[in-house]
Formats: structure tokens, C-alpha cells, sequence
């Protein structure tokens, strides 16, 4: 674990690294407060801190302020250094923000029952941001495909109409379905069906761009939103995604399957402002259901 040890004070800061590099910490020194400050806000910062309270740049207790206001997205463990005639002090500092304070000189096993702490809380928090991830993920998007879910794709699209209304320009939506979807179940199985459903998400997200969304609309049912691609190019990519899952047979358990998919356009010019959602989501329906009533493995407008 990484320490940050703030102190203005040669050689208490150098005494103090050499006795936390010995218990196996990884240390960085700054010298003064804003240095600290700068380190603490910054990217991949340690996440527990000894911040000497006297320091040149910003004080230790100001320092707990700020990175309380902050809220950076890791928990800090900060301990505030004090000098014994200050020790009144503390109350202020902890209400500052500190976690913990040493009053200078401290005994050393004082110091490392005290980082040792430090370190239950630290792991504790990354213990709950890790869980938060995984609820997140799970509520957000599809458990079999890895794509967002139903929702979560809504709310990209309700999100990209909210864009073009503000800043104007175009996007578009592709409504796309597996063909015979049903007759890939019956005859190789539901396993081999997911396969099938897991592959063509896949190849779809190796197809877009890193600002498109795409998610499970329903079973074998897709929904993408392509911000500010309209008209040519919209029609080119459905139909790259065509040919992405239609030119190669998919491997799965039950050998090598030939998936065909359909494809519904609809660019947000066109209904976008009207009603609009929905009247997209009907519109890119409407050409779905056009593309399976011509013959399927087909893209329509
Ligand atoms: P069409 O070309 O008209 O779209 O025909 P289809 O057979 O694809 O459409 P239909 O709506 O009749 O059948 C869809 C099938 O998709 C039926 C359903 O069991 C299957 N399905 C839905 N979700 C899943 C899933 O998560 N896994 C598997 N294996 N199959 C699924
Ligand atoms: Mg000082
Ligand atoms: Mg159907
Ligand atoms: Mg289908
Ligand atoms: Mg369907």
C-alpha cells in the first residue's frame, strides 16, 4: 500500500520514510501542503495520507477540508500530525475531515497500529466500490450478451434526443432481429441458441464505434443508437452488421451455425421533435418488419 507523508520537516519527513518503507509501504514525500494537496487530487493518488498540520503551501487541517468537499471516488484515510501544544487542536482537525491524528513525538508502535487501521477502513471501501460496480453492471445490462439492457439503451436514446434538441444534428436508430431465431432453439438447442446470442453481440460491438450503444431490446432483439451518423452512412453500417453476422457461420457446441439477421432504420430527423421515442422506435419497427417481410437478411429504411 502506497502512503502519502506530507511534512515540511526534513528530517522528521526522512525518519518517517524510512520507518514506513521498512514495514513494506511504498512512500511518497511531499514537502510542503500544496504539494500534498496537488498529489492527494490528483490521478492514482495513495490512499492514506499523514499530513503534518504546520506545513508552508496549505495547511494539514485545510487539506482534510478540501479532500472531504472533493469526494474523490476512493476513500483517503487522512491521519493529522500535531505538535504536543496543540494537541487542543484535534477536535477542529477531526472535524476537519482527519480520520486519525499522532501527536509528535509519537511512539512507534502507535504509528503502525494506527496506519494498520487506516488500512481495515481502505480495504473495507474498495471492498464496497467493488460490490457497487457489480450491482451496477448487473442493473444495467444483459447477463447473457454483456450488452446494456433494455433500459439502459432506452436511456440512451432518450439521452441522445436530449442532445440533438440542444445542439442540434442527427443520429440515427437500427432496430435488429436474429431470423428464425426460434428454429435455431428447436433444432440445436437453447444453449446453443445463447451461443448464437452471445456471438452476434459480439460482432455487433466490433463493428461500432467507441460512442455508439447497443443493447438487448428483447430476446433476440437488438437496439442500437448511432449518434451523428445519418442517412449514407447509417444504411452502410446496418448494412456492415448484416454482412458481419451473415458472411460467417457461428461456432458454437452444436457445430458451426449459419445466423442471418434483419435490419430496421431510422434516422431522428425524420420523426425526432414529433413524438419522439416512440415514434422512432416505431419507425425503425415499421423497416424491421419490412426487412422480414421481404425476405429477411435484409436492411431497410
Ligand atoms: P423471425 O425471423 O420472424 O424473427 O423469426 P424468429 O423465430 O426469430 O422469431 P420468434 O419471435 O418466433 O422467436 C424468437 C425466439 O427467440 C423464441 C425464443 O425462444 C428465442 N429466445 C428469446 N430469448 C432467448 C434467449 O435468451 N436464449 C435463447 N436460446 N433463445 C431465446
Ligand atoms: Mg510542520
Ligand atoms: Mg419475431
Ligand atoms: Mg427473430
Ligand atoms: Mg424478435
Amino acid at each position: 500500500m502506497r502512503i502519502l507523508i506530507a511534512e515540511d520537516e526534513p528530517a522528521f519527513r526522512q525518519i518517517l520514510e524510512k520507518i514506513l518503507t521498512g514495514w513494506g509501504y511504498e512512500v511518497q514525500v511531499a514537502e510542503d501542503g500544496s504539494a500534498a494537496y496537488r498529489i492527494l487530487s490528483g490521478e492514482d493518488a495513495p490512499r492514506l495520507a499523514i499530513l503534518d498540520w504546520k506545513m508552508p503551501g496549505m495547511e494539514g487541517v485545510e487539506i482534510c477540508r478540501r479532500m472531504r468537499a472533493e469526494k474523490p471516488e476512493h476513500y483517503l484515510y487522512l491521519i493529522l500530525l500535531t505538535s504536543q501544544q496543540r494537541e487542543e487542536d484535534l477536535v477542529q482537525g477531526m472535524e476537519a475531515g482527519a480520520d486519525d491524528y499522532l501527536i509528535k513525538p509519537f511512539r512507534l508502535n502507535e504509528l503502525r497500529v494506527r496506519l494498520r487501521a487506516g488500512r481495515r477502513i481502505i480495504e473495507l471501501n474498495e471492498e464496497l466500490l467493488a460490490a457497487r460496480a457489480v450491482l451496477q453492471e448487473k442493473a444495467t445490462h444483459d447477463a447473457l450478451t454483456g450488452l446494456e439492457n433494455r433500459e439502459e439503451i432506452l436511456d440512451a436514446l432518450d439521452k441522445e434526443l436530449a442532445r440533438v434538441e440542444r445542439d442540434g444534428g442527427c443520429f440515427t436508430i437500427i432496430m435488429a432481429d436474429l431470423d428464425h431465431f426460434k428454429q435455431v432453439n428447436d433444432t440445436h438447442g437453447h444453449l446453443a441458441g445463447d451461443e448464437v446470442l452471445r456471438t452476434t453481440a459480439q460482432r455487433m460491438l466490433r463493428l461500432m464505434r467507441p460512442y455508439d450503444s447497443v443493447g438487448r431490446y428483447g430476446g433476440e432483439e437488438f437496439l442500437m443508437v448511432l449518434p451523428e451518423c445519418c442517412g449514407g452512412c447509417a444504411r452502410a453500417f446496418a448494412e456492415r452488421l448484416r454482412a458481419g453476422i451473415a458472411d460467417r457461420p457461428m461456432d458454437t457446441t452444436e457445430g458451426a451455425l449459419k445466423v442471418t439477421m434483419s435490419l430496421g432504420v431510422a434516422a431522428s430527423g425524420v420523426v425526432a421533435g414529433r413524438d419522439g421515442a416512440r415514434g422512432l422506435l416505431k419507425a425503425a419497427d415499421d423497416a424491421l418488419y419490412q426487412a422480414k417481410a421481404k425476405g429477411r437478411n435484409r436492411v431497410e429504411v
